[in-house]
């Protein structure tokens, strides 16, 4: 057993040299933020900027909510709410005790608690980890799914919600009768115009209490688009054994995660906010060339690195990338997909393709590629790759490696890989709705699995280059191998100039 993390024991953590530990008193936080889901993702990167801003403004300390599950809650609340931050760049790989939140409530077992936090004068900012899943919209539409169940369950007991959307609403609507100062509320989910999306919403449930609810939240909520990014892995049960071990710190749910992160806000603020720009996030009055950038490129990258690296039997992406063939592909995919971008100033797509390929190969993060491939039908085919063939036929360059991408898709739904092993597709929607099943019947007709799968326009579906060229791939998949199929692509493709940057940074 190593030292159990606590605020009794931080100052023998830091002696010990095992972690760098808060440089506030944490005895002095207040609870200015809620922070609605203890995801990896929200403690591996939106957690780690509020530290930062706890250590000069304690009023923003953290209260953190979970909705359904008490795991976060359960593991953290024996350690005085504190965990470790590993963040990993392959050589030092320094550990951080994260301090900020002050306080974590599970909405389930207390409701009402939730909405006193959030209905309080002291909270200004709300922040959101909660999946794409968690905004009940329907991502054609980007507005509010009267169909769901959940919602429609939160909707006949407006006073009593079990969603995200439904706490939010209920909480503003205190807010509005107890004169609450303005609130801010930032969607830190990976969805294209998150903000919007959160505000419609949030409008059309609050339409549903009062007219005068909505035009109160019109009038004094505002909900910011944002670009994170931080490759943030699930912590494995093995890497919570191992710091349980004797000579590390005891932290029953570590954070493992890279030296980059990135937080772009448009700036649209309600009221006091925390100086996030002073812990280097980047204020911006539109952050959806940012957000583009960053879907297509990263999360696209992964989506190719994912997809190609399963098939060809590897587990992790960092082995994927390992393997020259497809590191080759997925820099030519990235150099493809920045072609169908909006120029940004400052920002080189090269160097950033550069940085984008370092990360990936980094294996320290030992990501996993059933990770980043996870719910691809539902969430990632369309804006990590579909969206990104429309920009390039739209503007006339190449969309060769998106179709590519795209076959590998319809493939990898099947669930074999090239050494005819089984393994799980990570995709629920897929094999609930018979889409796997239908990719395995298809023999070679991309067709049967583009129709079914609701994520390809009318336009595309009959756009004849970009079918026929996924035809051929998939094709040459089943053919020679997915590593056979993509040396065929590269011998066509020049040689990408890798050279690495030298720093976390990619603008000019
Ligand atoms: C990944 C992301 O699962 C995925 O879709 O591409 O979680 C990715 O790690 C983050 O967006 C990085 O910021």
């Amino acid at each position: 057993m190593g030292v159990p993390l606590c605020n009794a024991n931080l100052q023998q953590i830091a002696e010990a040299g095992l972690a760098q530990i808060p440089q506030y008193d944490r005895s002095q936080l207040k609870s200015g933020v809620v922070h609605l889901g203890p995801s990896h993702f929200g403690r591996g990167h939106v957690l780690r900027y509020l530290d930062d801003i706890a250590k000069t403004d304690p009023k923003w300390g953290v209260t953190m909510v979970g909705l359904i599950s008490s795991g976060v809650r359960d593991a953290l609340a024996d350690q005085d709410y504190l965990y470790t931050l590993k963040e990993q760049d392959g050589k030092t790989n320094p550990t951080r005790v994260i301090g900020c939140i002050k306080d974590m409530i599970v909405a389930r077992e207390e409701p009402q608690k939730v909405l006193d936090v959030l209905s309080s004068h002291e909270t200004k900012l709300v922040t959101m980890t909660v999946t794409e899943k968690g905004y009940g919209h329907d991502p054609k539409t980007g507005t509010l799914d009267f169909d769901r169940d959940d919602i429609k369950k939160c909707l006949n007991s407006l006073d009593e919600p079990n969603t995200a959307i439904g706490y939010l609403v209920a909480a503003l609507e205190r807010r509005m009768n107890s004169g609450a100062p303005p609130l801010t509320i930032i969607s830190c989910d990976n969805i294209e115009a998150n903000g919007i999306v959160l505000r419609n919403v949030v409008l059309a449930y609050a339409a549903e209490k009062s007219a005068h609810l909505r035009k109160y939240i019109e009038n004094n909520v505002a909900f910011p688009s944002t670009m994170v990014d931080r490759i943030v892995p699930t912590t494995t049960d093995q890497q919570k054994d191992f710091s349980m071990a004797a000579g590390h710190i005891s932290d029953k749910w570590p954070v493992q995660t890279e030296e980059f992160m990135q937080w772009v806000i448009e700036d649209n603020f309600a009221g006091e906010m925390p100086d996030l720009d002073a812990v280097g996030a980047t204020i911006t009055p539109d952050v959806n060339p940012f957000k583009a950038m960053k879907m297509r490129m990263l999360n696209g990258g992964h989506m190719a690195v994912g997809t190609l690296g399963k098939l060809a039997g590897y587990d992790r992406v960092h082995e994927a990338m390992g393997n020259e063939t497809i590191r080759q592909f997925v820099s030519a995919f990235m150099s493809e997909v920045s072609d169908t971008l909006t120029p940004i100033s400052n920002v080189d797509f090269t160097f950033y393709k550069e940085l984008l390929i370092r990360r990936l190969e980094n294996p320290a993060l030992n990501d996993e590629n059933s990770r980043v491939v996870r719910n691809a039908t539902l969430s990632k085919i369309k804006p990590r790759a579909l969206d990104a063939a429309e920009s390039a036929i739209a503007k006339e360059t190449s969309y060769n490696h998106v179709a590519f991408v795209t076959a590998a898709w319809i493939h990898y739904l099947k669930g074999t890989d090239d050494n005819k092993a089984e393994f799980d597709i990570n995709d629920v929607h897929a094999v609930e709705s018979g889409l796997q099943q239908v990719a395995r019947n298809s023999n070679g007709n991309p067709n049967p699995v583009i129709a079914m799968s609701g994520a390809f326009s009318s336009g595309l579906q009959s756009h004849k280059g970009f079918m026929d060229t996924v035809t051929m791939h998939l094709h040459n998949i089943q053919q020679h191998g997915v590593v056979g199929a993509i040396e065929r692509v590269n011998q066509q493709t020049r040689a990408p100039q890798v050279q690495m940057a030298a720093s976390m940074t990619y603008t000019r």
